[in-house]
């Protein structure tokens, strides 16, 4: 859905507080008002639901930001494709409909090639790998060639998660599983060529229409962290969820270059400063969940099982996966990423 075709959605959250109860009434009630509209409005947009911490935590730091800087900065939060799916979302707030979107690098890839490296099958073997090189070298990498395009990205990116496929027909225990297997995978071309790999059949569907994909059964699958699983609702049509935890995939926080560029230092200081600590939130809450939702699924009647990774990455190598990519990436981007995770063929 566009911003156009929903006027609900466009419609400024202060008009709209103004118009049901007025200033004087909202004050007699002891709430803060802010008497003008804000001098900054930016539409903040994502692929993911209100409960997920992604957006919960986004907007603590939007009512933070509001607080700190006295109602001149008024963040509005558009959750769960709201505004459109995600190859939607990337061109709106590359021409500023949006101000800022969080996006998987994968997905950034079809604009940012290199973004799309943290994606490469099994890099990284546990968080605190992740974080030293997201938060590193590797991301720093990565943020220099997303500035080429014109869009700036906060300096942490938010975790998405270990990732694990589900289906509707048959758990997946190894990668000879997957021969045929018809697969949604983000619109991306590193997930499509892994899943491809695999001699699996993926389609890229955004994520706004996985849900229905698979209850159609257009696709026999999907893969996704624990946390979106459960968050998503995606075992109520999907049986078998198999731990391949085959990729670690996070989210940059974009924002359209010029809006940023054109908002104050101080203002930009208080974004910063509370978009950080909401990223350090949500990597919290992602983390407790990885932990604990596997129980709530299975209470929900999915059924887990725990793949040995090896006929995984065989697989890989032996269909040249890493070889062609590495040739992609280039030298320099892969010894960046192999600082981390050690070589990978
Ligand atoms: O589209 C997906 O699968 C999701 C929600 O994990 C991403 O944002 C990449």
């Amino acid at each position: 859905m566009t911003a156009a075709s929903n006027p609900i959605t466009t419609i400024p959250r202060r008009t709209f507080i103004q118009g049901a109860a007025g200033i004087g009434a909202l004050a007699s009630l002891g709430q803060p008002v802010f008497a003008q509209t804000a001098e900054f409005t930016l539409k903040w947009a994502n692929n993911i639901p209100a409960t997920h911490p992604s957006t919960i935590r986004i907007r603590e730091a939007a009512d933070a930001i509001k607080k700190e800087t006295n109602g001149r900065v008024d963040i509005q939060v558009f959750p769960n494709n709201q505004l459109g799916g995600d190859t939607d979302m990337l061109s709106q707030v590359r021409s500023g409909a949006i101000d800022i979107f969080p996006l998987s690098g994968l997905i950034l890839q079809t604009l940012v090639p290199v973004a799309g490296i943290n994606g490469l099958a099994f890099a990284f073997k546990d968080y605190p790998t992740v974080w030293a090189a997201m938060d590193g070298d590797l991301g720093a990498y990565i943020r220099g060639a997303i500035d080429k395009v014109n869009l700036h990205t906060f300096d942490k990116c938010l975790d998405n998660g270990y990732r694990n496929i589900t289906t509707s027909t048959k758990p997946i225990n190894t990668a000879a599983d997957l021969k045929g297997f018809k697969i949604r995978v983000p619109v991306s071309p590193l997930w499509t060529s892994m899943f491809k790999a695999f001699g699996a059949a993926p389609t890229g569907i955004n994520f706004s229409e996985v849900y229905s994909a698979l209850q159609t059964k257009v696709v026999e699958g999907q893969e996704n962290p624990l946390a979106i699983i459960e968050i998503a609702k995606l075992y109520e049509v999907q049986k078998y969820c198999s731990m391949t935890r085959h990729m670690w995939d996070g989210q940059w926080i974009l924002a359209n270059g010029k809006r940023w560029n054109s908002l104050p230092r101080d203002i930009q200081a208080v974004i910063n400063k509370n978009v950080a600590l909401a990223v350090e939130k949500q990597r919290d809450d992602i983390r407790r969940l990885d932990n604990s939702v596997e129980a709530q699924l299975k209470a929900k009647g999915m059924i887990f099982n725990d793949p040995d990774p090896k006929s995984f990455r065989e697989t890989l190598s032996k269909a040249g996966f890493y070889q062609d990519w590495r040739k992609k990436f280039g030298d320099e981007a892969m010894s960046k990423l192999e600082k981390y995770s050690g070589k990978l063929a």
